[in-house]
């Protein structure tokens, strides 16, 4: 039997420092209706969909840094979107960054919600891994102070019972690491949203940043792969503000394989119908977690091929 999820993954071009966060809005609204004239019933929106890309400067003023978060979600300005969700009755994804006043203080996350197709928020996931740096580092065009900017997330790797599956999160950097899927992969996850900004020279290492695209679709192919589960990775991308990011936004199947696929680096909705039972197969075979995974012999390995001096 089929479980299929009509999906869209809605890349978006370069968002300017200036663009207003109603046109933003507007730019979403409008991948939106073309993800629902798709047939789709759900669209996955990228990292920081509301916002030009603002770590890779350094902001000293606190009412201009403050003015790249949100503190209420939804605000009056992302409340069309969501009315437009509820008209068009389809869910999303929308990654943002995110202000709370928690006793007084103020507390920052890099934060995707999960919206269903009522428009009701049903799951908040805040970035785990916030890749760069606290300080801003010399002799770079663009910085990259996630670490200053945000908190590390305090939610954990949530899996939502949603659109009739197992919904996870995650958000750009996530991607690269195996613990990110694997924690989802143990809750049984059947398909892994997140959203992207890529920039391209980050390392300055000229021979890692050639594989930069390389990277970015083998991570969430071998996430997608060693778990089972779909993975809708979508990107912000183009020259932003002067710097470059990587597009190739993609929808892969739990065999590791690209379904969908962009190819431009403007905003751009890809599609595809995910049969969420689709893992099965791998589940119930190579990758049964139950019959073949062996964590208890786990730490042994670690010790033998660590530490410990050969005889
Ligand atoms: N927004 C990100 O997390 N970007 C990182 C870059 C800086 C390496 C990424 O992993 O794509």
């Amino acid at each position: 039997m089929n479980r299929n999820l009509i999906t869209a993954a809605a890349q978006m071009g370069p968002i300017s420092k200036h663009e207003s966060r109603s046109d933003t809005v507007g730019r979403l609204i409008e991948m939106m209706r073309e993800s629902k004239a798709r047939g789709c019933e759900l669209v996955v929106f990228t990292e920081m969909a509301l916002t030009t890309f603002f770590p890779r400067w350094m902001i000293e003023d606190e009412a201009e840094l403050d003015s790249y978060y949100e503190i209420d979600m939804p605000s009056a300005a992302t409340q069309p979107l969501f009315d437009e969700a509820k008209k068009l009755s389809i869910g999303f994804y929308l990654g943002y960054a995110e202000l709370i006043i928690k006793d007084g203080l103020k507390r920052r996350f890099n934060t995707s919600i999960l919206v269903d197709s009522n428009a009701r928020i049903i799951g908040k996931y805040r970035k785990i891994h916030l890749p760069g740096h606290y300080e801003p580092q010399p002799n770079r065009d663009f910085q990259h102070l996630e670490k200053r900017y945000f908190e590390p997330g305090d939610l954990g790797f949530p899996v939502f019972k949603a659109f009739n599956g197992h919904m996870g999160m995650a958000i750009c950097n996530d991607r690269r690491w195996p613990e990110t899927y694997r924690v989802m992969g143990l809750q049984d996850v059947e398909m892994v949203m997140l959203g992207y900004n890529t920039p391209f020279g980050h390392v300055g290492d000229q021979a890692m940043d050639s594989l930069t695209l390389f990277h970015n679709h083998l991570s969430m192919q071998a996430g997608a792969y060693q778990n089972a589960t779909w993975v809708v990775g979508t990107a912000k991308c183009g020259n932003e503000e002067g710097s470059r990011m990587g597009g190739q936004s993609v929808i892969i199947a739990p065999s590791g394989e690209i379904v969908a696929q962009s190819v431009t680096v403007e905003d751009e909705v890809i599609t595809a119908r995910c049969d969420l039972n689709f893992g099965k197969r791998y589940k119930e075979t190579i990758f049964d977690f139950e019959a073949h995974r062996r964590p208890e012999h786990y730490s042994l390995i670690v010790e033998r091929s660590g530490a410990v001096a050969p005889d």
